[in-house]
């Protein structure tokens, strides 16, 4: 309609899909790999797309900037991974009003379902559960681990942390969390985490289940220095499938990753198309994704995409 043209500056004259996408940061693998297949499909479509690309630094404050300058904009939809699932109604509506759909992508936010039009990402739950299984199998059941939790407040934290602690008390019941502590997603922090865990528990720690596995590879160096071996002393569980996770587990020094796929790019334009010409879209588009062990590490290896 033309009304709705003149509201949106951007779109006007302009038969390109315009998107903008407010992106968390870059804590880790996972996230440049993210932000390198939304990037690659968009430069692939020069002709067709038009991305506004905004890093926000790990701070909710400048992705809620990004969002209201894109609405400032009149972007045709806004794509965001949210930082942390709440603090998102005020600068949804806006949008709302904007007539301005939203897309999350890759992590959820807490609000009305009627704010967001599609979560385009993984079953955080179903990753934690996972990683509960495999970690008891590694361990026969019985043992003490430690947890390094990502992001406090994202979706992904919470969520690996909630799938992983109600599979434990479901079915694993000799499988104690000495102490869970957040790193923050990132290496550095992991292995910050990680060498506090040692001091304080030394060799009573059998196990490590990291929400990612930048923070697997932190705690891993952490775990050598300390003179133990991971992988063999300490098991590993953590969470993304990134290089560097199957070249620890091709090395034995960790045991197992849960997929949690990076590569969203494509999806994510497509939906935004279909978003733009007036179609349907479904509310969650669900991730496909595997589990993989030590043992096929190398065969694996030069598969992996990120
Ligand atoms: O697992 C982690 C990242 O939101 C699913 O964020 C994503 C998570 C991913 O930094 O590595």
């Amino acid at each position: 309609a033309p009304a709705a043209e003149a509201a949106k500056p951007e779109s006007k004259g302009n038969d390109k899909l315009v998107v903008g996408f407010a992106q968390i940061g870059q804590e880790s693998g996972w996230r440049d790999a993210e932000t390198a297949s939304i990037q690659f499909y968009a430069g692939q479509n020069l002709d067709t797309i038009d991305l506004k690309f905004a890093d926000a630094q790990q701070k909710q404050e400048n992705q809620i900037k990004a969002i209201k300058s894109f609405i400032d904009m009149g972007v045709d939809v806004i794509g965001l991974a949210p930082v942390v699932e709440t603090g998102w109604d005020a600068v949804f509506t806006e949008a709302k009003d904007a007539g301005i759909p939203i897309v999350l992508v890759d992590r959820k936010a807490d609000v009305d379902e009627s704010l967001y039009e599609t979560f385009i990402g993984s079953d955080f739950i179903e990753e934690g559960k996972n990683a509960a299984i495999e970690m008891s199998n590694l361990l026969g059941g019985e043992g003490k681990i430690v947890e390094l939790e990502g992001t406090v407040g994202a979706s992904a934290a919470n969520d690996r942390k909630k799938g992983f602690d109600d599979e434990i008390a479901a079915n694993h019941t000799g499988i104690e969390i000495l102490e869970s502590q957040t790193g923050d997603f990132t290496r550095a922090k992991g292995k910050e985490v990680m060498e506090s865990f040692l001091k304080t528990y030394g060799d009573q720690i059998k196990g490590v289940y990291a929400h990612n596995d930048d923070m697997m590879l932190g705690a891993i160096e952490a775990i050598k220095e300390a003179g133990f071996k991971p992988g063999v002393d300490i098991k590993t569980v953590s969470v993304d499938g990134v290089k560097g996770l199957f070249e620890a587990m091709a090395a034995g020094e960790a045991n197992v990753t849960v997929e949690c796929n990076p590569l969203l790019g494509e999806q994510f334009f497509t939906t935004c198309m279909k978003l733009k010409n007036g179609e349907p879209v479904e509310k969650w588009v669900k991730s496909d994704e595997g589990i993989y062990r030590q043992d096929t590490a190398a065969a694996d290896l030069p598969n992996r995409k990120y």
